[in-house]
């Protein structure tokens, strides 16, 4: 997708090429497929894929150049197409990929232009990311559904996972299925059974390619009348960082606002409000504090204001999928009532 733009890039950067490995997050979007072997290069001309033998696929708008001798049928390539000055993406290359690149050719790294591409999307990613956000909807339906069968926080984990293959779609990492106090650590171990209070569930389907990312938190066993407050304070804040955001708004601002609606519990708010995705799940822009990032027209972002208290064991996170198109759209549509299961 959008190789006409990096055309633009090879005009203004005075390039003759980008040349991307395969495990370059443009690699895949580029090529609009889940397919990462061989090294791409896009010219002012042409798409190609440099590819071994073992590989005899087709692309749309790419054709195949298949090595037999990898060196010599590389420079042979650069040497007939007169590729000389090259763009690449260094924070995506191992070492010996740059060192290969630039023994023969002259390299500059165009990682950041190449990636503010991915920054809005296409109809035909929204399509893919749509329905990844679908497909989360209606894992977190099927985990309310079946809470009684669950006992550890891995049963969960296994039940999220099996319902995305079940819809032709994996996960965009791993699930997170923290229950009690565990809600209040980032990482931890999900040998745990389920234990009573907040249960952060945060999750997302990965579809051709394309992410998700939802967090509902929801209540195991009775609440007390503080601990709805607190999460009700949260969803708040959450709902109305979504009133606020804008195309043209700085995501820091964003974030700001965030810390506003959370007043004095803003110091239990432990990580950035939110991220873009597409093809990987953290993109720009942030909307960490002091970001300078801005939303732009066909940014999608999420919103995911929390609260993590070490003291009393609470964790809470609420986060949704927004897309910045003609119009501001919630992608993620579950619900955000305080859903209480009674353990
Ligand atoms: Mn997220």
């Amino acid at each position: 997708m959008k190789t006409g733009e990096v055309r633009k890039i090879l005009l203004k950067e005075k390039l003759d090429a980008v040349v991307l490995f395969n495990k370059s997050p443009g690699f895949k979007y580029f090529i609009a497929e889940d397919f990462d072997h061989g090294i791409m290069i896009i010219t002012r001309k042409e798409n190609l894929l440099f590819l071994s033998p073992l590989y005899g696929p087709r692309f749309k708008g790419f054709k195949v150049v298949q090595w037999k001798k990898f060196k010599d049928d590389w420079l042979k390539l650069m040497k007939d197409k007169r590729i000389r000055r090259v763009g690449y993406d260094a924070g995506s290359v191992l070492l010996r990929q740059k060192r290969f690149l630039s023994k023969y050719l002259k390299a500059k790294d165009v990682g950041a232009l190449l990636s503010a591409l991915r920054e809005t999307k296409t109809p035909e990613e929204m399509a893919r990311i749509r329905k990844a956000c679908r497909i989360t909807d209606e894992i977190f339906k099927g985990i309310v559904n079946n809470f009684k069968s669950f006992r550890k926080e891995s049963d969960v984990a296994r039940h999220i996972k099996m319902a995305a293959l079940e819809r032709g779609a994996e996960m965009a990492f791993e699930p997170i299925t923290a229950s009690g106090k565990n809600a209040v650590t980032a990482h931890h171990n999900k040998d745990s059974k389920i234990n009573k209070g907040f249960m952060v569930l945060d999750f997302g389907a990965k579809y051709k390619g394309y992410c998700s990312d939802m967090t509902r938190t929801v209540y195991v066993g009775n609440p007390s009348r503080k601990e709805v407050e607190i999460y009700e304070k949260v969803l708040r804040a959450q709902l109305s960082c979504i009133d606020k955001a804008r195309i043209g708004m700085n995501c820091g601002e964003l974030f700001d606002h965030a810390v506003k609606c959370l007043g004095g519990d803003a110091k239990y708010f432990l990580h950035g409000l939110g991220h873009g995705f597409g093809i990987e799940i953290h993109e720009a822009p942030s909307s960490s504090p002091k970001s300078k990032d801005r939303i732009r027209k066909g940014s999608v972002i999420t919103i995911e204001p929390g609260y993590y208290n070490q003291k009393t064991g609470i964790g809470i996170r609420i986060e949704d999928d927004i897309y910045f198109g003609k119009k501001k759209e919630v992608l993620t549509k579950s619900t955000k009532n305080l859903m209480i299961i009674r353990g």
